[in-house]
């Protein structure tokens, strides 16, 4: 275990150089450490469940990339399939079997999903979903939950989690009203808020678009009978009921939230672990709806580089890899014992903590909780989880640098990384 204090000189001395460079030092806000305290370590290289800086510090990872490196970084069949296909050039702007392939393995595994359009990211596939909802239904508005995230396209900057959250920005300057008027927001968990929305506007909501299972706000399950509720109430209104699995696809099992909740929405988003740690996202469900979509129908989205061939061969051979028996339970048993192992330490060293797990993403608010939605997770004391995320990076621990996004574990997590974290965690919170 690395001990206070690590060198981290040339990690300062090329953020320093980048904030001259780029908006915050940075190509996307979390990452910027503004809500945690001190300086973002600069990356060399991944490997395993393992990062390096550029000052040769070793860190135990539990951001993946944010979420793509399910199998563990630069895992060596990923990365034998992908020079192989670079061989064969980056960009096809065109049919490729691969899409076909990595299509019908998405097909195959979300319930769901009938056909599918693959795009570069979380935020296009989340755009895209959004047009087809109102295409769909002939109506515009929609609801979204108070903290969930789906990307920084306009329509969903309102109330929104993620680096939203983090830098504490109610909503984003540069939205026009005209953008967001539409956007309708309940709490999550809370179905009768979600009723009386449909009830107020009647006839007019195209959907209900939701993180199944939260990260965008830290890590946050759906109550009993949530998402089974949410199902009811979106045919009752004649509504779309869209999971955004951009997160949860393919890590909170192979088919996702909705297999694992046994809920099965007209739409879903996907983005990450489909990628393979490429740029990659992907909308798909009910077959009349997704005709809709151009060249089949005259709902208009495109892409120069969606499918191109690196990202859908990171997929398919990181989907095939997560096929392997054995694979969710292991996510499952070593994730459970992170959480439970982090919650014990809390417990004993006197501090109020929540949190808890599903599969390979987990959480922890420094609140008593319980937490069921956004504005619980916001009790959460989050200079003490800075002073706390602080303590385990000069312990070798890399969490994401906010309160406000669930961690991430992988294939590639031992047992022994558990233990040394969970040994970290003991260290900090016993000094905290
Ligand atoms: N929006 C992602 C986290 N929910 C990515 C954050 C980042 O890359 O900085």
């Amino acid at each position: 275990m690395v001990n206070t204090p690590i060198k981290t000189t040339k990690s300062q001395e090329i953020f320093a150089a980048a904030q001259n460079l780029m908006p915050g030092g940075v190509s996307s806000p979390v990452r910027a450490f503004k809500s945690v305290g001190g300086q973002p370590i600069v990356f060399d290289r991944v490997k395993d469940a393992y990062i390096w800086d550029v000052d040769g510090n070793q860190y135990i990872d539990y951001v993946g990339t944010w979420g793509p490196a399910i199998c563990g970084h630069a895992h060596p069949e990923v990365t034998a399939a992908l020079r192989e296909a670079l061989e064969k050039g980056t960009s096809f702007g065109a049919p490729s079997v691969l899409e076909n392939v990595l299509a019908e393995m998405v097909i195959d595994a979300v319930p769901s999903i009938e056909m599918v359009r693959f795009v570069n990211s979380g935020t296009e596939a989340c755009m895209g979903v959004l047009r087809v909802m109102r295409a769909f239904t002939n109506r515009d508005k929609i609801i979204k939950f108070e903290g969930c995230y789906h990307g920084h396209a306009d329509t969903f900057l309102v109330k929104a989690g993620s680096g939203v959250a983090t830098l504490g920005l109610p909503d984003s300057p540069g939205v026009p009203k005209s953008a967001t008027s539409s956007t309708l927001t309940a709490p999550y968990n809370d179905l009768e808020a979600v009723k009386a929305l449909f009830e107020e506007n009647k006839d007019e909501i195209a959907g209900v678009i939701l993180e199944p299972v939260v990260g965008n706000a830290g890590f946050i399950a759906p109550d009993a009978g949530f998402l089974e509720g949410l199902r009811e109430l979106t045919h009752e209104y004649g509504a779309l009921l869209v999971f955004d699995e951009v997160m949860t696809g393919f890590r909170i099992a192979y088919g996702g939230a909705q297999e694992k909740f046994g809920i099965t929405p007209d739409l879903t988003t996907l983005g990450k672990v489909i990628g393979g740690g490429l740029p990659v996202g992907a909308y798909g469900g009910r077959r009349d709806i997704m005709s809709l979509v151009a060249p089949a129908g005259p709902v208009y989205q495109a892409g120069t580089l969606s499918g191109n061939p690196l990202a859908m061969t990171a997929g398919i051979k990181t989907l095939e890899l997560l096929q392997k028996p054995g694979a969710y339970e292991y996510l499952d048993r070593i994730t459970k014992k992170l959480a439970d192992g982090l919650l014990q330490v809390a417990k004993e060293t006197g501090h109020a903590v929540c949190g808890g797990q599903i599969s390979a993403m987990f959480g922890l608010f420094f609140t008593s909780g319980p937490v069921h939605n956004y504005e619980d997770a916001k009790k959460s004391d989050t200079a003490k989880f800075g002073r706390f995320h602080r303590g385990m990076l000069e312990r070798g621990i890399y969490l994401a640098p906010s309160q406000f996004e669930a961690g991430f574990t992988s294939l590639a997590h031992t047992d022994e990384d558990i233990n040394q974290t969970i040994a970290a965690a003991r260290d900090v919170l016993s000094n905290l």
